[in-house]
């Protein structure tokens, strides 16, 4: 089997993006964007994931966050795509069930090729630290558009926003770690009657 790993690099007016990914890692990460918030998101994404992430990310900030989080949610996007090539031998599917204190987040994911997303969750504050809660949509969005995945991401309860938003980052780190893991009784095949992903 190939090794399951993208490089990629995304530079516009707005952003500059470099994400390095293995999706067969142990947990290693080094997250630089300018927002500590989303930073310590995509540690709990990784970790929970057990992939290796490099991102480094710099940009317009002057503007606000919006710019940086979407392109990093695209680019994350392209190199899971990227990295798992054919699909050959994956799971497909994945989902988890995550308790976060107070909150449940219940995240399902089909590595279908094709893009579909539903979000619910509603944020009772504006802000986390430095990053604007509405933007966890954008982010989820520019990644399952890139990833070409079907996903569906839904929180129940959640006094806390803080609680709610680290029970999404966990909850998708591991359903899609699930996805991506190799089926021991399918693994030379490519998941689909299609025979296509
Ligand atoms: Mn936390």
């Amino acid at each position: 089997m190939t090794q399951r790993k993208a490089q990629i690099k995304r530079n516009t007016t707005e952003t500059k993006i470099a994400i390095v990914l293995n999706i067969d890692g142990s947990g290693e990460r080094e997250i630089n964007s300018p927002f500590g918030f989303l930073n310590h998101m995509l540690d709990l994404f990784t970790k929970h994931g057990l992939f290796d992430l490099t991102v480094k990310a710099t940009g317009d900030t002057y503007i606000d966050e919006h710019h940086i989080v979407e392109d990093i949610g695209i680019v994350l996007g392209e190199s899971f795509a990227k990295a798992l090539g054919d699909k050959k031998g994956i799971s497909r599917y994945g989902f988890f069930i995550l308790p976060m204190d107070e909150v449940v987040a219940t995240v399902a994911v089909d590595f279908s090729g094709r893009y579909a997303f539903n979000f619910r969750c509603i944020f009772s504050r504006e802000k986390v630290g430095d990053l604007s809660t509405e933007l966890v949509y954008d982010f989820w969005d520019a990644f399952a558009q890139n990833a070409k995945i079907n996903l569906f991401i839904k929180v129940e309860n959640g006094r806390n926003t803080h609680h709610q938003m680290e029970a999404i980052f966990k909850a998708t780190g591991r359903a899609i770690r699930m996805a991506c893991d190799i089926d021991k009784r399918e693994k030379n095949q490519i998941p689909s009657t299609k025979g296509k992903l």
